[in-house]
């Protein structure tokens, strides 16, 4: 009896301690993957996006500056520009990670509703957002830019359904729920 117990107590604690390792070893994120594939050639000019807007390491496959407008205004935006995945659950307390991976800068912008971003160009008619509203001068934008190579945190997220576009390209859409 007692030795048995004592089995017991001492297969519980190794039990104990696995699942506390396993909940170290759990992240506490969700990772987003911002992706482009700009064109550096044609995105880097003083009429396109100015130097060195477009840091782009892909090899070949570009998309020119011209190309991303057309296919927007078409209603067929390029679907290499895009936030992987689409949609993500977390629990409470959680926070998501956007890592840029793209050539050029992106915004994680929480919206209210999605719709166009804060260049008319690229809306395909959507009237822009009141999150985007002003572009990069308006402070609240400004810190939902992610620069290329870089990361972003969201947290503090309450749970429900939440709405994130990025304000340039306003086809980049995630919705993230909270448990
Ligand atoms: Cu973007």
């Amino acid at each position: 009896m007692c030795k048995s117990l004592t089995l017991m107590l001492l297969a519980g604690g190794l039990v104990a301690g696995v699942n506390s390792a396993q909940a170290q070893s759990q992240p506490n994120f969700a990772q987003v993957v911002a992706l482009d594939e700009c064109d550096p050639a044609t995105f880097n000019t003083p009429a396109g996006a100015g130097p060195d807007f477009c840091k782009n390491v892909t090899l070949g496959a570009f998309t020119t500056l011209a190309d991303l407008f057309a296919k927007a205004a078409a209603g067929t935006p390029d679907p290499n520009w895009d936030f992987e995945p689409d949609s993500l659950t977390i629990k409470q307390g959680q926070f998501v990670s956007v890592v840029d991976q793209g050539g050029e800068p992106h915004t994680f912008t929480e919206v209210a509703k999605f719709g166009g971003g804060f260049i008319p160009g690229l809306n395909n008619g959507q009237a822009t957002v009141p999150e985007c509203a002003g572009g990069f001068k308006n402070i609240a934008v400004a810190r939902t830019r992610i620069l290329q190579g870089s990361q972003l945190q969201v947290s503090g997220l309450s749970k429900g359904e939440h709405h994130f576009e990025c304000c340039i390209h306003p086809w980049m859409r995630v919705t993230v729920q909270v448990h």
